[in-house]
């Protein structure tokens, strides 16, 4: 998440008690911005997020419908991503942001065309180019975020590939300057995959790195098909007590977000399922990433 703000509980949690565990993910959800809806307008009408950041939305007076989109024009697709009641009896909804973009909203109760606008803006991975080497070599981020080379000295640039070996495909997808001139080469990584780099002048001390750019995926997902189901803690049972191989997105797996697979995965899952637990931690319920500080990789 944001490096200033409010994010999820990143702190590690032993877990003896599935009590425990359901009461900690029930007082999870965070606002990170709140819109306030007043009797004929909502404020502030333009916000700007980042990526995994959730907007809550919050009734102050009126009866509203809270719908995506622009407006209640079938052709504008109203509602495709969100729509709720804000009033009195329904106070509060919440939505968190898992991709890059813009994004509309407007009463569809009370339609005078006073449209909100959320930008959300990419995650950034600041990669800083001191002396002759890309600091952190490594970094895993997920398809949608921004890699942000910062130079800090020397002359050096920032070429994807392996090598300048023509088989490397050196350049292929960026070949960017990293000088006092030009410091700060953003690169916004749209496929999954292992993105190797390196730096034309400084080749032969072996400058180069390394960016894993992981698929987005849905909490809970164990399987990654696409769905939360009783396959999915089928699956992380198998791997934890059957020896079956390891699920390739260790995140969806993680259904509670504890940073470890162990049974209270498998126990939230079937509990959100067939029991009491009405959601999964982000980016449950749409596809997104995991910007909290884990060991865990997500791989196709
Ligand atoms: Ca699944
Ligand atoms: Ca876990
Ligand atoms: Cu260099």
């Amino acid at each position: 998440m944001k490096t200033s703000g409010a994010s999820l509980n990143t702190a590690p949690m032993t877990i003896s008690c599935v009590a425990l565990l359901l009461a900690i993910f029930t007082g999870s959800a965070h606002a990170d911005v709140t819109i306030t809806f007043f009797d004929t307008v909502f404020l502030p009408t333009a916000t700007t997020i980042t990526v995994g950041e959730t907007v809550t939305w919050e009734w102050s007076a009126g009866d509203h419908v809270l719908t995506s989109g622009v407006s209640s024009d079938p052709a504008d697709d109203p509602g495709a991503l969100f729509q709720a009641p804000i009033s009195a009896a329904n106070p509060t909804f919440s939505y968190t942001f898992n991709l890059p973009g813009t994004y509309s909203f407007f009463d569809e109760l009370h339609e005078t065309g006073l449209v909100g606008t959320i930008i959300v803006e990419p995650f950034i991975t600041v990669v800083q180019i001191v002396d002759i080497a890309f600091t952190p070599q490594h970094v895993n981020v997920f398809v949608g975020d921004q890699v942000r080379f910062q130079w800090i000295e020397g002359i050096h640039t920032v070429t994807s590939g392996a090598s300048s070996n023509p088989t490397d495909n050196p350049g292929a997808l960026f070949d960017a300057p990293s000088t006092v001139g030009q410091p700060v080469f953003d690169f916004v990584v749209t496929e999954s995959g292992l993105l190797h780099y390196f730096c034309v002048p400084h080749e032969i001390f072996a400058m180069t790195g390394t960016v894993q750019v992981q698929p987005l995926f849905v909490r809970g997902d164990t399987n990654s098909d696409g769905t939360v189901d009783v396959a999915d803690p089928i699956a992380l049972l198998g791997h934890l007590f059957l020896m079956e191989p390891a699920p390739n997105c260790l995140d969806a797996a993680d259904s509670n977000d504890s940073g470890g697979l162990d049974i209270a995965d498998a126990i939230l899952a079937l509990d959100f399922l067939f029991g009491s637990t009405t959601a999964l931690p982000a980016p449950f319920p749409n596809v997104g990433g995991d910007r909290t500080a884990d060991s865990l990789l997500c791989l196709e």
